[in-house]
């Protein structure tokens, strides 16, 4: 069912050559930025009308409101299943112990005598979480985006996920309850491109959000591409991976339920083993096939995950090659399972995350081990980092030069102004003291 790439033999090619040899899905936000555009602008033009008719258009649902009334986040809290709520108590308590500890204090570093540079770290004011509905309706997510917004010391925190038809117009129970848990009080029964739209522009019910974070589908992600530069967002989540850098010791019980766990997600999702050994290759298909015999969305998820082009099984000569491999493909979750799992680890470069040997599976990151599933996907870990306090800081520098720090480097800055064919930048510096500025 899983396509197998053979690496094995000749030297690994670098960079984007080697990239070019791995599975990945398509994604094309950009496509789907088209069908985005006019339905952002028809939220900004019309508010809370144009949310109603999208809803109706796309949810089934007619809304007389887009808020959620408070009386619905505490009746869904009331319902929630004891088991759940101790479960999503504890995921709550471990961001926050984490998360906590990301929290930023002011650094003052001394230039030269009498001049200074601050750091100081604001949060954002005003942040729109976005929580998919349909197919993924994940309270955990709300979790991990509510918790280090709230630990970064975000003020204004909202809400929105689509409405759904069977549950009276609401979004789903169990978000409703993450929320009320997590004293997200603004919720919006509102999905897809216009629930960020609403968040940009805002609208006669919603304040404007500085920000807007969260996992969504193909249309949220192209809707935050659409705002990227007006406000801030955190990265354009596609479809999960799982890479797992796997040699003899692994074992392929472990490494078959943890492919599988992922691709449950989408049939877009992507599954990929990077192992020197054929015999956990084959001990893992000969294991994949009772383990999806004995699970729920097989047809739909998870064999078109594993058997699409975006996931496989890559054989490599040795760990060293792997490495090379899973640094290549800058997977969102990324599993180490081989000896000296922590040493292998601390040598990877790009991943979103990375789980340490085999009693760290990625089930684990989901939802309990305190660290934030919101990850980098499609190789954005190259460049990305997950959600975290930071995402929700902006750190401000604040310059404070006494008359004698600014006396002694003032011929620097005027070198450089005049370098660069700027003279009133000098003469900004000039001005304050004995020189004469030019042309009076
Ligand atoms: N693995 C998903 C997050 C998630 N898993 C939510 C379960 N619920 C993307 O990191
Ligand atoms: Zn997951």
């Amino acid at each position: 069912m899983i396509s197998r790439i053979d690496l094995r033999g000749d030297a690994l090619p670098e960079g984007a050559a080697l990239r070019a040899l791995l599975p990945r899905a398509e994604f094309d936000v950009e496509a789907a930025l088209a069908k985005v555009r006019p339905i952002c602008e028809d939220v900004h033009h019309r508010g809370t009308a144009a949310l109603i008719e999208y809803t109706e258009k796309f949810d089934g649902v007619t809304l007389d409101q887009v808020r959620v009334p408070a009386a619905a986040l505490t009746r869904a809290l009331e319902q929630l299943d004891p088991q759940v709520r101790a479960a999503l108590e504890e995921s709550v308590r471990r961001a926050r112990t984490v998360h906590r500890a990301q929290r930023r204090s002011p650094h003052t570093t001394q230039v030269t005598p009498g001049g200074t540079v601050t750091e100081k770290w604001v949060p954002v004011e005003r942040v729109g979480l976005y929580a998919p509905g349909g197919r993924s309706v994940y309270p955990s997510s709300v979790v991990m985006n509510a918790v280090p917004a709230q630990e970064a010391g975000v003020e204004s925190i909202a809400l929105a996920s689509p409405a759904q038809k069977e549950h009276g117009g609401l979004p789903h129970p169990t978000i409703l309850a993450a929320c009320a848990l997590l004293g997200v009080d603004e919720v919006y029964a509102v999905g897809g491109a216009q629930a960020v739209a609403m968040f940009a522009y805002g609208t006669e019910d919603c304040a404007p959000a500085n920000m807007v974070t969260g996992p969504g589908n193909i249309w949220v992600a192209a809707a935050k591409r659409y705002f990227t530069g007006r406000i801030g967002i955190d990265t354009e989540a596609g479809p999960t991976e799982i890479a797992i850098l796997a040699d003899a010791t692994a074992d392929p019980v472990h490494i078959a339920a943890d492919l599988i766990s992922q691709a449950e997600h989408d049939p877009l999702a992507a599954a990929v083993l990077v192992t020197d050994s054929v015999e956990l290759a084959d001990a893992v298909e000969r294991e994949l096939e009772p383990q999806i015999a004995a699970t729920k969305h097989v047809e739909d998820r998870i064999v078109p995950a594993l058997s699409g082009r975006q996931s496989a099984v890559v054989l490599v000569d040795g760990v060293e090659e792997g490495l090379k491999v899973v640094d290549a493909y800058g997977a969102e979750h990324l599993e180490i399972q081989t000896a000296d799992a922590a040493g292998v680890a601390a040598r990877v470069r790009n991943a979103g995350a990375i789980f340490v040997g085999p009693w760290s599976p990625v089930s684990l990151g989901d939802y309990c081990a305190g660290s934030n599933h919101v990850l980098p996907t499609g190789g954005c870990a190259c460049h990305s980092s997950g959600l975290s306090v930071q995402s929700f800081l902006r750190g401000i520098h604040i310059i404070d030069y006494s008359r004698d720090a600014l006396a002694e480097v003032t011929h620097h800055v005027v070198a450089l102004a005049e370098a660069e064919d700027l003279p009133a930048h000098g003469a900004a510096m000039k001005a304050r003291f004995e020189w004469k500025v030019p042309g009076q």
